[in-house]
């Protein structure tokens, strides 16, 4: 059988103003989970839109592609010229989850949820001559996944080719997130085994790795036993998690002697009173202070993760996010406008209440207002965000962010780090569009392993605290931004 699998691209990435470094961090991961349950005789390739053209002049028997809620349409489109060409065609992802009617329109068989246990069940439904047109996911579980095809991923196209999860879904239950409708009517946060999880990791070629797990920290008892079997294995890696968990007693200890370098953190909003707007009660009454100290002293460098338009923010929450982050010294910041995904609680309210200004899903990308905001105008919302990127990232805040740092090392290393992320952009499409993204992963690892960046001298010597335990060793050779 031959088998096509699309990860399409977002409307977007045909303007000219794309970013491409942001879509070439990544390979499909889901399509080569799904890859892996197709037999030795099946002839299957992936295409990454992002990175790659698709090939339409083919003809394969089974197209199976992955649809998010900004690649919506491209998917459909793309959807709609196989079929007419007699292929048989499976949607499958958030989107579909969100929104299965709509998709049903454009394919043979949809599928709602994570596919490790309706994929599977179709393919024998397939082979049988008996395909059903709708799938829903139930059984949820990473026991025994066949091994995930990397061997079918175009590893020197993206900078982040190891890229892994070791879960699926969350233990939180915020507004905003996906993840409710996505896991509904099953287990909503589940790991691997640890052993398996080691395994997979031990795959990996290289150094560097990404955890793109929602929440790599939400199971304590599960990341404890991964960081301990990790110990030792030379890893350098990114992941992402909640603030409760950073200020958790021992676990980040455990997270950075086996390689943590840098954390995703959601800490979403500088004003209390949208947390509990939006269910966000991890975060409640914690100190964020205490949160960016606690991961510097341990060398980790942050990607702070803020939400701006919810109910309590007015004009002000711009100015107020970005002089916070600044002087915090928080490396990199990824800033979003809060957008009701379909099928999450945000949107149900937000459709109730009558605020939402269109469903043109193009738009739906966190970057467009699609919701009348309660504080301020939409006008001045986009604004708004456009301006905090532009002063976040302003030369003079860069350098004001690594002033706060103990070290030279470490001024160096958030310099480099900020500046590389966002300054040198043009450098990063020449690269990216010389199809060499893979080539700069060295450079990566450099930043992240930069000796003694963060860490305060000795205490005793000059009266200040000292940083973090133990480092992994940088032994074997051997991965969210
Ligand atoms: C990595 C990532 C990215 C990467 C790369 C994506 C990639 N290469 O796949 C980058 C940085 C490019 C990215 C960009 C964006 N992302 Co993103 N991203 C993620 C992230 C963190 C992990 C995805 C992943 O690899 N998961 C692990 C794999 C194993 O799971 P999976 O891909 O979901 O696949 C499984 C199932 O979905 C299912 N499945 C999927 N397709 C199919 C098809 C069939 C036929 C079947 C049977 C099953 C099936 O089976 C798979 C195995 O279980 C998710 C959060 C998350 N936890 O999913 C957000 C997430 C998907 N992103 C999101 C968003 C909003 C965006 C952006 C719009 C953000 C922005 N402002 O730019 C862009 C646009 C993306 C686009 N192209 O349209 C949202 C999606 C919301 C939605 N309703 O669609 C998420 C859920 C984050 C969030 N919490 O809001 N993203
Ligand atoms: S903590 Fe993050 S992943 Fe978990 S529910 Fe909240 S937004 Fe979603």
């Amino acid at each position: 059988m031959r088998v096509k699998m699309i990860l399409p691209a977002l409307t977007e990435a045909t303007s000219p103003l794309f970013r491409p470094i942001k879509y070439s961090l990544f390979p499909p991961l889901g399509l080569a989970t799904l890859a892996g349950y197709l037999g030795p005789d099946d002839e299957v390739s992936i295409t990454d839109e992002h990175v790659d053209k698709v090939d339409t002049a083919d003809e394969p028997d089974l197209v199976v592609i992955q649809v998010y809620i900004t690649s919506a349409r491209r998917a459909y489109e793309l959807a709609d010229l196989y079929r007419a060409r007699g292929a048989y065609v499976c949607l499958g992802g958030l989107h579909v989850t969100s929104l299965p009617d709509e998709a049903a329109q454009h394919a043979d068989s949809i599928f709602c949820g994570p596919g490790e246990d309706i994929w599977p069940a179709f393919l024998a439904d397939f082979r049988a001559g008996q395909p059903a047109p709708r799938y829903t996911s139930k059984t949820r579980t990473l026991v025994d996944l066949p091994p995930i095809r990397r061997d079918l991923i175009k590893r020197h196209l993206y900078l982040v080719p190891n890229s892994i999860v070791v879960s699926r879904g969350c233990p939180h239950v915020c507004d905003f997130c996906y993840k409710e409708a996505f896991f509904e009517g099953g287990k909503s946060f589940y790991t691997q085994s640890v052993d398996a999880a080691l395994a997979e990791i031990d795959r990996l070629p290289g150094r560097h790795l990404y955890f793109l797990d929602d929440h790599l920290f939400g199971n304590a008892r599960f990341a404890k036993a991964l960081f301990e079997g990790m110990r030792g294995m030379g890893r350098l890696w990114q992941a992402a998690g909640t603030v409760k968990a950073v200020l958790q007693p021992g676990l980040l200890e455990q997270a950075v002697a086996a390689g943590l370098r840098s954390l995703f953190v959601g800490f979403e909003t500088v004003n209390a009173a949208n947390l509990t707007e939006q269910r966000k009660w991890q975060n409640i009454d914690r100190d964020y202070g205490a949160v960016v100290r606690r991961l510097r002293d341990h060398g980790v460098m942050i990607n702070g993760s803020f939400v701006f338009g919810m109910d309590s923010d007015d004009a002000s929450v711009f100015d107020r996010t970005v002089e916070w982050a600044v002087r915090q010294g928080i490396e990199t910041a990824t800033f979003h406008i809060l957008t009701p995904y379909p099928g999450t609680r945000l949107y149900q309210r937000m459709a109730a209440a009558k605020r939402l200004l269109h469903s043109d899903w193009d738009l739906y990308d966190t970057r467009h207002v699609v919701f009348e905001p309660a504080g301020m105008s939409a006008r001045e919302l986009e604004t708004g965000y456009w301006n905090a990127y532009r002063d976040f990232y302003r030369w003079g805040s860069i350098l004001r962010g690594a002033k706060t740092k103990p070290t030279s090392r470490g001024k160096l290393r958030h310099a480099a780090y900020a500046a590389g992320w966002k300054k040198f952009e043009p450098l990063w499409d020449l690269v990216i569009r010389a199809k060499r993204a893979g080539q700069a992963l060295p450079l990566l690892e450099t930043v992240l392993s930069w000796p003694g960046a963060d860490r305060l001298p000795v205490a005793g010597r000059d009266g200040l605290r000292r940083g973090a335990g133990p480092v992994a060793p940088a032994g074997r050779p051997h991965a969210r931004v």
